[in-house]
């Protein structure tokens, strides 16, 4: 690969998996998360994302002491891997009371559950030097419309993000939004909602969004003008570059492999805006196939690095000049030849 990068790496050590799903139970052997540190940097990673417990496991039963120590360890681990933690998200999904939503439940004292665990979050990120945290909304909505107040919900979101804000003066918050899954209908489904929040809040300098791939696409929307949009207000903190096939479930497919086109744009737009220049990371978020074998299985990884890649050599090498003669003759048929004479590399 001959193109000089100065694009930066990341993913979550859930991308290396042992293939649960939810129909069946793990078919590669179980690979703890502190030895998947060593295999970043020969992937060509530099960036870890984590969630709260990825960091310290078992965090529920832990005091502010203990998790400070156990992401302390962590800290260390990385440092002698040479690898830089991107975000720490808080896994409001898991625990029983957060079967309801967490900042968004119908009872108290699962929103309170729901707080303490964001400020435990907050606390083992700041151990780990990292002054981002990614909110991935996951319950935050309803199976059923009825179920909540609506409004209500959009206003204790609202109000947990200025908490968040007011805890730590010097975190970030990117919220990452997604449609459905695990609910029907999520409150923050699309970048446009994650960035009203942002404006809506107290600091809105430290609310950016996180936009995933898949997660754009199941909204039935285009990732790159997603991107686009959170660029254009300078709020684009982070991507999960994936891909997805079609209206079905979430299935964080490796980028490009579903649409080469939409993976050519979303590079183009990034690229054209800057993005990366900032110390902002090309972040993953792509399951294996579960019908790899071997362990650990981390080809999806690299693969899907070696296709950005190879994308953005298609990106730079674009003749711009063409594509504004183009534009200027609104010739859009013409420009779509070239567009994809020049994906397929045809004169
Ligand atoms: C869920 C998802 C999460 C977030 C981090 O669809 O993408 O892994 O990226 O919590
Ligand atoms: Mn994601």
């Amino acid at each position: 690969m001959s193109t000089p990068t100065n694009y930066r790496f990341s993913f979550g050590p859930w991308n290396i998996s042992e293939g649960a799903d939810p129909f069946g139970t793990e078919v590669r052997p179980v690979f703890p998360h502190e030895e998947k540190f060593a295999l970043y940097r020969p992937l060509g990673f530099e960036g870890v994302q984590f969630h709260d417990d990825d960091v310290v496991p078992g965090m529920d039963g832990f005091n502010p002491a203990q998790l400070t120590e156990k992401a302390t360890e962590v800290k260390t681990m990385l440092a002698n891997n040479g690898l830089t933690p991107e975000f720490v998200a808080p896994r409001l999904w898991f625990a029983e009371q957060t079967t309801d939503g967490a900042y968004t439940s119908n009872s108290a004292s699962d929103r309170q559950y729901a707080w303490d665990r964001t400020k435990k979050c907050i606390d083992i990120a700041r151990a780990l030097d990292c002054k981002a945290i990614v909110l991935w909304l996951s319950r935050e909505g309803t199976y059923i419309r009825e179920a909540k107040d609506a409004r209500l919900a959009y206003q204790r979101i609202l109000e947990t993000v200025n908490a968040m804000l007011d805890y730590d003066k010097e975190i970030e918050i990117w919220i990452e939004p997604k449609p459905n899954e695990p609910t029907d209908q999520a409150y923050v489904p699309t970048i446009g909602h994650a960035i009203a929040l942002s404006f809506a809040s107290s600091d809105h300098t430290r609310v950016k969004g996180l936009i995933e791939s898949a997660h754009a696409l199941l909204a039935g929307l285009d990732p790159s003008d997603e991107m686009a949009f959170a660029l254009a207000h300078d709020k684009l903190g982070s991507v999960h570059l994936n891909d997805q096939n079609g209206l079905k479930y979430d299935q964080d497919k490796n980028f490009g492999g579903a649409n080469l086109r939409v993976a050519f744009n979303q590079v183009r737009v990034l690229e054209e805006a800057g993005y990366g220049q900032r110390g902002e990371f090309i972040g993953l978020d792509i399951k294996a196939m579960r019908t790899q074998r071997g362990c650990p299985v981390t080809a999806h990884l690299s693969n899907s690095r070696e296709l950005f890649l190879n994308i953005l050599e298609k990106v730079r090498t674009v003749d711009n000049n063409l594509v504004q003669q183009f534009r200027d003759a609104r010739d859009y048929e013409a420009l779509e030849l070239y567009i994809m004479k020049h994906l397929m590399g045809v004169k």
